[in-house]
């Protein structure tokens, strides 16, 4: 087993170790997983629960891992789906770590799913320095967040290479336009991929499973 010694070792480095240990795992195990990032309720674990509905109709089998300060809501929610499902809290941690999840990755069923999706805490800083060893990486914004979410956290969006822009069936409600999200994001990220979705009717789910090579 593994353990990180803050102050005896670059903590940073040791993460970047672990997450190429996860992501060995992984691929040995021939899962596709994916760390889900984004604000808090900007809609992680429905988009999730679109994209499984759609992967099990392809016949793939879904799971998740749902990251939480506390709580086990979206796992219920991950499981009432019937997603094999796994719950992290992170206690204090406003972000979820290579270790973290390598420890979560020991613990999961992993030969049960051809597709894992990795719901980080709601956070659109501290996620852009912890990558957990996925193949895959997708940040969800709302635009009730506000339209200048994107040049707010730079980082997070210019190495992240999939993009939901989500509930845009509200936009009209909060007088937020879509486009001034995706027009930031491709200054900041020209090979990036964004897609406007509304995860409540499922438009733009399929384009979004797109994004991700799904
Ligand atoms: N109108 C609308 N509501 C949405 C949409 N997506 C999510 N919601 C709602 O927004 C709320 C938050 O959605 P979640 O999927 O729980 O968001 P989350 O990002 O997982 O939230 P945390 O895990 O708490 O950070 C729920 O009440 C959803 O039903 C959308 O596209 N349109
Ligand atoms: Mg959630
Ligand atoms: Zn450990
Ligand atoms: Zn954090």
């Amino acid at each position: 087993m593994h353990d990180i010694r803050v102050g005896t070792e670059d903590v940073f480095k040791r993460q970047l170790e672990l997450a190429a240990r996860n992501y060995e795992l992984l691929q040995n195990r021939k899962v596709r997983a994916f760390n889900v990032m984004g604000a808090i309720g900007s809609g992680k674990t429905l988009l999730i629960l679109r994209l499984a509905e759609r992967l099990k109709d392809k016949g793939l089998r879904v799971g998740a891992i749902a990251g939480d300060v506390a709580g086990d809501d979206d796992y219920q929610r991950f499981a009432a789906a019937g997603l094999v499902a796994a719950n992290l809290n992170t206690g204090d941690d406003c972000h979820l770590d290579a270790h973290r999840v390598g420890h979560a990755l020991e613990d999961f069923p992993l030969g049960e799913v051809d597709v894992l999706f990795i719901e980080n805490v709601g956070n659109l800083v501290c996620p852009a320095d912890f990558p957990l060893g996925t193949e895959g990486e997708l940040v969800v914004i709302s635009v009730t967040e506000g339209d200048d979410m994107v040049r707010k956290h730079p980082k997070i969006f210019a190495q992240t290479d999939v993009l939901a822009v989500n509930k845009v069936d509200l936009a009209g409600f909060v007088g937020v336009d879509p486009m001034v999200l995706v027009d930031d994001y491709r200054r900041l990220n020209p090979h990036g991929k964004v897609v406007l979705t509304d995860a409540r009717s499922g438009r733009g789910v399929d384009e979004l499973l797109g994004a991700l090579g799904l």
